[in-house]
């Protein structure tokens, strides 16, 4: 008995207290900042109506994990690099990835993917180049950050990057078969439910839902789990290496990937990719469509790009209620 006073003395951030029939149940206020728990459970990951690599659509197992309710910030960010003197990727290469308008008056004139370019001193406190800044974008999700420099904050705070699969059971907030995280409303430029290009992509954005780039991060609705942004503003960096036909060859129960050795991304064999998920400001109902809940795209975990971001999930810390026995 006495011991057991002990061990509760060290409980911190006890949430409350109950006795039930000898036991004593102690409610552990577990959660962390910014942070919610997604229960366990199990849900039909993919789409057999998206694009091939969505396929099959199958029953995945999942376990509980906590996952941050928003993009990491600028401002968080930099928390960490003055914390432990961090350089990113792209400051060590000295440039990296900003997209650019491009003049032509048709789609057909375009060259695939001739709207980025490689920005020297591009890097995430000048997201689109030297000229640029973070002054004003504290609230903004980081961006031109790498597979690697994401991991890095994660790990900073003993968290990590999400799975795939954690990331679409997260983003699809309890409801099955939605095309949407916010269910199967169309993408309206009356009420935008993310930030994502309105018009034609990439020569005209109409910008209607007010944020041509980044947006401060939650500045649209949350899906039903309480997550912003889980679709639109910046892709996000998960842990899976890409393959077009994961589906058919991971688990069914927490789900990783495939090997790195096994990713394949058919428009650039030779390079192993991670996933992004999620889709940024610039996917368009013309072009990437990255926004529905389960679109997969395959990014070189080296290259930053000024859409791309991330956010951290844990997966170790418990939600459990601890018991003790009183007599
Ligand atoms: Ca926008
Ligand atoms: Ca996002």
């Amino acid at each position: 008995m006495e011991s057991n006073r002990r061990n509760l003395a060290g409980v911190l951030f006890v949430g409350s207290i109950i006795l039930i029939d000898g036991f004593i149940l102690v409610e552990q206020d577990a959660a962390p900042e910014d942070m919610v728990w997604i229960e366990p459970g199990t849900f039909t990951m993919g789409s057999d109506r998206g694009m091939p690599d969505e396929r099959p659509a199958r029953p995945v197992e999942m376990s509980g994990f906590w996952i941050d309710t928003h993009e990491v910030t600028n401002t968080e960010f930099q928390t960490f690099i003055e914390d432990t003197d961090y350089i990113t990727e792209a400051e060590r290469y000295g440039d990296s990835l900003v997209f650019s308008k491009v003049a032509a008056s048709s789609l057909q004139e375009l060259v695939p993917l001739s709207w980025w370019k490689l920005v020297g001193d591009a890097d995430w406190r000048h997201p689109e180049g030297p000229q640029d800044s973070i002054s004003a974008k504290q609230d903004h999700p980081v961006v031109q950050v790498s597979y690697a420099d994401a991991l890095a904050y994660c790990n900073w705070l003993d968290k990590t990057l999400p799975t795939e699969a954690q990331f679409e059971f997260a983003a699809r907030g309890g409801k099955e078969g939605n095309q949407y995280s916010w269910g199967n409303q169309p993408i309206t430029h009356e009420h935008a439910h993310t930030n994502h290009w309105q018009g034609e992509f990439p020569l005209h954005n109409d910008n209607e839902d007010g944020f041509e780039s980044t947006a401060p991060v939650g500045s649209f609705p949350a899906n039903d789990f309480g997550l912003y942004d889980i679709s639109g503003n910046v892709w996000e960096w998960v842990s899976d290496w890409y393959h077009p036909r994961s589906y058919e060859l991971d688990s069914n129960r927490n789900p990783t990937g495939v090997k790195r050795e096994d990713s394949f991304d058919p428009n650039e064999p030779g390079l192993a990719k991670r996933s992004i998920r999620g889709g940024s400001f610039l996917c368009s109902e013309n072009y990437c469509r990255g926004f529905r809940v389960s679109a997969r795209m395959p990014a070189d975990p080296a290259t930053a790009t000024n859409h791309t971001g991330f956010r951290c999930v844990n997966p170790n810390r418990s939600n459990s209620i601890a018991s003790l026995w009183l007599n």
